[in-house]
């Protein structure tokens, strides 16, 4: 049985001195604050060490290509932020070459078997959910003053949707720069509106239009910028580039939202729409479409066709469906991965078993 060793942790991390540490997180917007969070802590608590940051790259876990690459720049010490896919297993491997590892993640915990040694937190091991960033700010925050670095946190918490779960930090945030909330609103949805979250918008767009190398350049931003004022005054060189590209794909987001309101189709509880984009928007499409109000009971389903499969990303904001047992379900047996959470999942299916699938989600969902 997994359990969280809160002790081990801060032991772990405030004795990485004198090494070369690879920072590897999710390319999201709460994966980028919290490798943001983790960079800062070591920076403040460490000394001497040469810090890495490696984003995923396009699936939530490290594929092959990503572990040669870390691997060949010959870390000491590998930490994991807000990543789920495979981790026991790229955990051996870091083991098997002397790397030792601490994993946070805060997504479903499968059943894992870490090696020994290998140090791994989840706040659903302690029967709490909340974004990835939020539960790595208090673990720093454990170890030192932290407080500065509150505005990250939050934006990682609001970008992921945990404002109900976390509402203490948020409330925080609001008293520390009350002219960036416009409304003093601790609903998810109308955080994304105010002035404040549009630090998340512009983070969360970056993988959009350079995937796994937007992820990293959003990280880099947050190491180099210390409040949301100096952020959203666009001054940094790199903070503009995100800001202009943020614009163009909002052009084709807000396109795409449209195209679902005249053009998706309805089948039970389940309402679908095949898109297609130059940049990868679907989740953050499905993301806007599941916050309105009359899809709130639906299961939102925004596709895309590639060459071999189809990929899809799904919502469920009233949480009648649990989704990332419904697609892990629906899965069994084809050629395809997916999963998530309870409430946003994703899945990628072989085309030629897409019929199937399809078939076995709309039973468990329409019943
Ligand atoms: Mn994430």
């Amino acid at each position: 049985m997994l359990k969280n060793d809160t002790e081990k942790a801060v032991l772990f991390l405030k004795s990485i001195k004198k090494k070369k540490v690879a920072v590897v997180s999710h390319d999201d917007s709460d994966g980028s604050c919290s490798a943001a969070l983790m960079i800062r802590l070591l920076k403040k608590v460490g000394t001497n060490n040469q810090i890495l940051n490696f984003s995923t790259r396009g699936a939530p876990s490290i594929s092959d290509e990503l572990m040669k690459d870390i691997l060949s720049e010959k870390p000491d010490v590998v930490i994991t932020c807000d990543f789920a896919g495979g981790l026991d297993k790229s955990a051996h491997v870091f083991d098997g070459d002397g790397i030792k590892c601490l994993m946070i993640d805060h997504h479903v915990v499968p059943d894992y078997k870490f090696p020994e040694g290998c140090v791994y937190l989840n706040p659903q091991l302690d029967g709490k959910t909340m974004p990835c960033s939020a539960f790595i700010y208090d673990l720093c925050m454990r170890i030192t003053d932290f407080e500065q670095n509150l505005w990250i946190a939050a934006v990682g918490t609001i970008e992921d949707f945990g404002a109900a779960e976390r509402k203490d930090l948020i409330e925080k945030c609001m008293k520390k720069y009350p002219e960036l909330f416009e409304k003093k609103d601790i609903d998810n949805r109308k955080l994304f509106d105010t002035t404040f979250g549009l630090v998340g918008k512009i983070i969360g767009s970056a993988p959009s239009w350079a995937s796994y190398q937007g992820a990293e350049l959003a990280t880099k931003v947050l190491l180099e910028i210390d409040s949301p004022r100096d952020f959203l005054d666009l001054k940094n060189k790199d903070v503009k580039t995100l800001y202009e590209k943020y614009e163009m794909i909002n052009i084709d987001v807000k396109k795409t939202v449209k195209m679902f309101d005249e053009k998706s189709e309805k089948d039970g509880h389940i309402r679908m729409l095949v898109m297609s984009s130059e940049f990868p928007i679907k989740s953050k499409v499905s993301t806007i479409i599941s916050a309105k109000d009359e899809y709130y009971k639906d299961v939102i389903m925004v596709a895309e066709e590639n060459t071999k499969s189809v990929s899809i990303s799904l919502r469920n904001q009233s949480g009648d469906f649990d989704l990332d047992s419904i697609i892990r379900e629906s899965l069994s047996g084809l050629e395809g991965t997916g999963g998530g959470h309870k409430k946003a999942a994703g899945t990628v299916v072989s085309k030629k078993d897409f019929d199937v699938f399809m078939e076995r989600f709309k039973g468990k969902v329409n019943g």
